[in-house]
């Protein structure tokens, strides 16, 4: 998978590519980040981008002319499926989304507003999904962009080992990981769960499982409902 990130603020995304998972997936040629500076398209000689917004009090705006050629330089180059835009007013990212992006995808931009956005022409035109990371503001769409293209580069085929399987992930069955435990057994007298130590797999499943029920049900009332609907055997002494 190829994700072009376009940003007029670059250096921002230096280093999450850089380090463990995703420099490996990178080494591997599982997975190729390009991140490109929008400056490098300002259509004027003071190397401007963005301009004021219509309308009074509104703070400065993206330019068009400059994300569009861009774009256009890119498809020139290759086809892509989704040309995203990082925005707080986009569709709250998840792990359903995330696993469509990984799957469906072979090339994807994901562009990065700032200021007070994008000019609204580009996004009725060019971009295909617009994604929020949550329910607050960030100074801009890099971090989100990151996010995003973390979640998604982790789940290609060969990016993560048995061992750190995405299969076992919070939010991949529904539900919230389950507590892990490693050496020593017993560390300042707090003690591994028994079952852990017992060896006994399809015990230790079922006690997984549970725990994982728990923590949805306690923690994360909305992602319960949810599961509960999507598994009816699921009995009423967990309801
Ligand atoms: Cl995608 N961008 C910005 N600027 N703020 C956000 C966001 C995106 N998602 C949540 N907050």
């Amino acid at each position: 998978m190829r994700i072009d990130i376009i940003s007029c603020v670059p250096k921002l995304l230096d280093s999450p590519f850089s380090h463990s998972i995703l420099q490996r997936a990178n080494d591997r040629s599982l997975s190729e980040v390009h991140v490109h500076d929008l400056r490098e398209y300002s259509i004027n000689k003071h190397g401007h981008i963005d301009d004021y917004a219509y309308g009074h009090g509104a703070g400065m705006v993206l330019m068009a002319e400059p994300i569009f050629n861009i774009i256009n330089d890119l498809k020139k180059e290759r086809e892509y499926q989704e040309v995203i835009y990082m925005t707080p007013d986009g569709e709250v990212f998840n792990q359903q989304i995330a696993n469509h992006l990984s799957i469906s995808c072979e090339n994807i931009i994901i562009l990065c507003g700032h200021y007070k956005g994008i000019d609204q022409r580009i996004r009725d035109e060019i971009v295909t999904r617009e994604i929020s990371i949550g329910d607050y503001v960030l100074s801009g769409g890099e971090l989100a962009a990151a996010v995003v293209a973390d979640a998604i580069i982790r789940l290609l085929p060969g990016v993560l080992g048995d061992e750190t399987s995405a299969l076992t992930d919070s939010f991949q069955d529904g539900l919230l990981a389950p507590p892990v435990y490693t050496r020593p057994a017993d560390w300042k007298g707090k003690k591994v769960p028994d079952i852990l130590l017992s060896g006994h797999e399809s015990k230790i499943d079922e006690w997984r499982l549970e725990q994982s029920m728990e923590r949805t049900q306690e923690r994360r009332p909305d992602l319960w409902q949810k599961y509960l609907e999507s598994h009816p055997e699921v009995t009423s002494k967990k309801k």
